[in-house]
């Protein structure tokens, strides 16, 4: 089996040899019907039939693993895909740090790797179910074309965890891989596992936002699983890497591109105060306060999904050599963490505080650190586009104990400087720190569709260069 070129001869295109492995290629091809219903049932509402302007992945070399064309989305091939087996690797971190790296799963790990690889599986069919009624509103057919590129590709690191669920797992993978299919975004009896994929992503300004923060969240723990001493695993996300790194230039390049037709909008008006909100939004652009305010929501939900600042889980699964650190190849100490100390915000006698708490069962916050750290880089952009217009105004992210729901801080209330506030205090101010519902009635109110390939709806700006460099009018979406 040539695990570079993938085989796309099957129904389900792979390189994991599925035509030698009858007993897996079975369960996926009875899973499959279930996805396609799911996908008909869930998927980008009114666009099935027409022709998009598509990625799909037809190699894992790193210099050339994709190919362009027009497909209906129904019919994307969605593959498995692992990257090239890394020879004689080992366990590179916990107590089993420097054994040969696992091909099967290890007995005593089952029930944590199971666990892990269905919450991964899980957030991936929920953002589609977030995005579903987007396209309608599309700024652009460019703009419609990226969302149903992220999509599909969310669709197929779902195939990628239940892949490792039913070749690996057994009964219990299969029964996993069913209910993945089962639970609903939002849906008050079968809600997705973790808290942000069940709030709504209502418009464009929503989803930049969330392929910006919440898509990074992936990355982080993608990074932390391609760690995992159980190869497959490792595997499976390092070439879901390669695919996620897009995802997040769509949500970083939208909100810069909004950033961009706001301050020009303003320059060409001659305003120049920022926070004179009512003539802002009647050039028809979005307040940079209230960009603000949409970014302190997301980056606060996607904070919530790195788990509790202290937690056995995280301990665990770092000891057995199943979840490690990002980019732990680059970390150097003994990857072992049994003795040393990591400081932690924690909240202590009412005050916020750094504590210093064993490694191990610091390292959720490790992972978050790191993720605020890559967070800020891409703000740092927002920043620069707005500085170039001369706009007095910075977008700032917002403390970790702002607006939390799990953890140290979601017992307590903050403003995003991290100030301590009552609930009646927060319950006022609320609308100065999240959108208020007036805010989020403007934005509604501008997601208007443009259609017309090469037009922009009037609140976002165009892209440097096109997808796949394709001219400033080229068709992305041939609507049917
Ligand atoms: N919501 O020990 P703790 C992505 C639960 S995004 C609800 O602190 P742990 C994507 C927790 O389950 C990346 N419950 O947690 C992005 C535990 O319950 P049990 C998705 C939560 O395990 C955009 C209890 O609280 N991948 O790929 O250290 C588009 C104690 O928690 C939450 C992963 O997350 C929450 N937010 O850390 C598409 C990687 N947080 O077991 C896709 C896999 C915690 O006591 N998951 N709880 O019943 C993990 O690594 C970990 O499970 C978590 C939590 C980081 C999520």
């Amino acid at each position: 089996m040539n695990v570079i070129n993938v085989d796309y001869d099957g129904m389900i295109p792979n390189n994991v040899g599925l035509n030698q492995d009858l007993r897996v290629r079975k369960a996926l091809e009875k899973w499959h019907p279930g996805y396609l219903e799911w996908w008909q049932d869930m998927g980008p509402e009114g666009f099935q039939q027409s022709l998009v302007y598509l990625r799909t992945a037809v190699s894992v070399d790193p210099k050339g693993w994709a190919k362009f064309d027009y497909v209906r989305m129904p019919e994307y091939k969605w593959g498995i895909l692992l990257a090239p087996q890394v020879e004689d690797r080992k366990v590179p971190f916990g107590s089993h740090r420097g054994e040969k790296a696992w091909q099967e799963v290890p007995g005593e790990y089952r029930a944590m790797l199971r666990r892990l690889i269905v919450i991964q599986g899980d957030t991936e069919p929920a953002s589609v179910e977030q995005q579903r009624h987007l396209g309608k509103t599309a700024p652009s057919l460019y703009d419609m074309r990226n969302l149903f590129q992220v999509n599909v590709e969310e669709g197929r690191h779902l195939w990628a965890m239940v892949y490792l669920l039913q070749k690996y797992f057994g009964a219990d993978g299969r029964d996993e891989a069913e209910a993945l299919l089962q639970r609903r975004s939002g849906d008050p009896d079968t809600p997705r596992m973790l808290g942000a994929f069940n709030e709504k992503t209502p418009d464009w300004l929503s989803f930049f936002m969330f392929t910006t923060f919440t898509d990074r969240d992936g990355k982080m723990q993608l990074e932390a699983l391609a760690q995992s001493g159980f190869d497959p695993l490792s595997r499976t996300c390092r070439f879901m890497l390669t695919e996620e790194a897009h995802h997040m230039f769509v949500g970083e390049t939208g909100v810069t591109r909004i950033i961009e037709r706001t301050c020009q909008a303003m320059k060409d008006a001659g305003l120049d105060d920022p926070h004179d909100i009512e003539a802002v939004r009647k050039l028809g652009v979005i307040d940079l306060p209230t960009i603000q305010k949409k970014a302190n929501l997301h980056f606060s939900l996607s904070l919530d999904l790195f788990g509790s600042e202290i937690s056995t889980n995280a301990a665990n699964a770092f000891h057995a050599g199943v979840k490690g650190r990002f980019r732990e190849e680059r970390i150097k100490d003994d990857h072992q963490l049994e003795s040393g100390t990591y400081p932690v915000l924690r909240l202590i006698d009412g005050k916020i505080e750094l504590e210093d708490v064993p490694a191990l069962s610091g390292l959720n916050m490790r992972l978050r650190d790191d993720y605020v750290t890559d967070c800020n880089v891409g703000v740092g952009r927002w920043n620069r586009a707005i500085e170039q217009l001369s706009i007095p105004f910075q977008i700032k992210l917002p403390h970790v104990a702002f607006h939390r729901h799990i953890g140290e801080f979601s017992s307590v209330k903050a403003d995003p400087d991290g100030n301590l506030m009552s609930d009646a205090e927060w319950e006022k101010r609320r609308g100065e720190f999240v959108p208020s519902e007036t805010d989020r009635d403007f934005i509604e109110s501008l997601m208007q569709a443009q259609r017309e390939p090469g037009k922009f709806a009037g609140w976002i700006a165009p892209p440097k260069v096109g997808i796949d460099n394709k001219p400033g009018d080229f068709e992305y979406v041939k609507i049917a």
